[in-house]
């Protein structure tokens, strides 16, 4: 009897933790979050901050007293387990980390691959499941991808034909404030008759002409709309002939002639999608389900009233990209593939605490027709200021119109403190008067003080609430 007994409770108890296994295993959970934005934007320090912090809080929640988990005290460890020998660049953490508190404290090179890494964080499990006495913990694998936000540009060129794109092309370039930057090259392609025999000089010509205008066009009148990404930022397979087409003056909607120019660029527009940009965003977004767009909202401020409201035609298009479920063509490519998107304006350390709060409503209102969109879509997407490294303090201070606030760092170069007065920062797009009169200098401010070994964390602005938007839901 004994035996029996014991053999049906072993029996039992076999088949009980079999059903627990199967309810563990859902507690091994896996995120992946593609992080992008303009150049410059802030991606290098996110993700340096991200991992720093995430592996800090597990040690002292008071790194990230936002996420719920870290406050929880269930957060029992994170690391970062790179994914080597893969074949594909990886984010060099290590690197960074080492640069920025070292010696003489620098911030990471400018980036132009696609790199990755991943983290690896357990925690304890509340909920139903730790209630009933099962496996309480849980590990979530955190997959991070790094890509520059220029190709995200392109994705609207998914739905256009080449003579839509051409023709919007041109005329955004025949207006202000691109006219006159863009004069050698509109004079080169309103030379080039569409529907004549290809002509290889002339097209090489306008190619090269094209190509310097956009990055005049960024680097002079800073802004950010500018199409295709690979003539911005080129990957790193470098020029190809599906990269050499510019927009044409088509003057006409006549199919191309065979043979001619119209039909030689429309084709290598058409293999560009086909063969570069669709395949990259199937891997890439197939890939991640969760996606941070980081913009530097206080940089396109104080470009002026132009370089703004293209900053804004540009987040327009990448959150239209990510977030709308799409009809037709883009929706084979783009069902809702992400169920959080994380509109994030970086460097909000250049602002005092008032400001912040502004900056995040001035990107909230850049997104809000988008972020609706996304939630009747069943995602959910929020906007946000933050800094992922906090190099400056608050003060306050008199001046002739009374107490302002500022802020105060000290630049990379030099010891001396500086302080910045931004002003008042818009909650919505500003009227143009906005600029009247207005300059603000910012100086390159030298890295936070802070310790590289994981325990006390990078100083941020807001990486906590943005963590727990982005994670926080699997550590429950
Ligand atoms: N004050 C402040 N400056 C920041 C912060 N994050 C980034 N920066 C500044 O912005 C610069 C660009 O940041 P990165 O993280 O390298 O930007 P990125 O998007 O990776 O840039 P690319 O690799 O060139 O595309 C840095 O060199 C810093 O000077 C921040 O939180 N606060
Ligand atoms: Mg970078």
């Amino acid at each position: 009897m004994q035996s029996d007994d014991g053999d049906l409770f072993g029996r039992l108890r076999r088949e009980a933790e079999k059903g627990f296994d199967l309810l563990a295993q859902r507690l091994d959970l896996r995120a992946d979050i593609a992080v992008t934005g303009l150049r410059r934007a802030g991606k290098s320090v996110f993700i340096t901050s991200l991992i720093h912090n995430l592996t800090s809080a597990a040690q002292d929640a008071a790194v990230l007293p936002a996420l719920h988990a870290a406050l929880e005290g269930r957060l029992i460890a994170a690391e970062e387990h790179p994914p080597l020998g893969r074949g594909q660049p990886v984010f060099p953490t290590r690197d960074y980390l080492a640069q920025m508190a070292g010696e003489h404290p620098d911030w990471p090179a400018p980036t132009r691959l696609v790199s990755r890494t991943e983290m690896v964080i357990r925690y304890r499990a509340q909920g139903l499941l730790a209630w009933a006495g099962l496996r309480t913990e849980g590990t979530l694998t955190l997959g991070i991808v790094d890509y520059p936000g220029e190709w995200l540009l392109d994705v609207p060129m998914l739905a256009q034909s080449y003579a839509v794109w051409s023709a919007t092309t041109i005329e955004r370039l025949r207006n202000m404030p691109r006219r006159a930057a863009a004069r050698d090259f509109l004079d080169c392609v309103e030379s080039i008759d569409a529907a004549g025999r290809a002509d290889p000089e002339k097209l090489g010509a306008a190619l090269r002409l094209y190509r310097e205008l956009l990055l005049t066009l960024r680097d002079k009148h800073g802004l950010a709309f500018l199409q295709p990404g690979r003539h911005v930022v080129p990957d790193e397979k470098g020029d190809r002939p599906a990269l050499q087409f510019v927009p044409l003056d088509l003057r006409s909607d006549a199919p191309p002639p065979p043979g001619s120019n119209h039909e030689l660029l429309a084709s290598r527009y058409d293999s560009y999608l086909r063969d570069i940009v669709r395949p990259f965003f199937e891997t890439t977004f197939d890939a991640t389900n969760r996606q941070v767009v980081l913009i530097d909202l206080i940089a396109a401020l104080n470009a002026g009233p132009d370089a703004f409201e293209d900053t804004a035609v540009a987040l327009d298009a990448v959150a239209e990209a990510l977030l709308r479920r799409r009809e037709g063509p883009l929706g084979l490519i783009f069902p809702r593939r992400f169920d959080k998107v994380l509109f994030a304006a970086t460097k909000a350390d250049f602002v005092p605490e008032a400001q912040r709060d502004r900056l995040g409503q001035l990107l909230q209102s850049m997104v809000a027709p988008e972020q609706n969109a996304a939630r009747m879509a069943g995602a959910d997407a929020r906007a946000m200021a933050l800094a992922a490294a906090r190099c400056t303090r608050d003060e306050k201070l008199t001046i002739e119109i009374g107490e302002v606030e500022v802020v105060v760092g000290v630049p990379v170069e030099g010891d001396r403190r500086v302080k910045v007065y931004a002003g008042t920062i818009p909650k919505e797009p500003p009227p143009r008067a906005f600029w009247d009169g207005r300059t603000v200098r910012y100086p390159v401010f030298r890295p936070p003080h802070f310790n590289a070994r994981p325990g006390h964390g990078i100083p941020h602005i807001n990486m906590d609430a943005a963590l727990e938007f982005l994670i926080g839901d699997l550590l429950r």
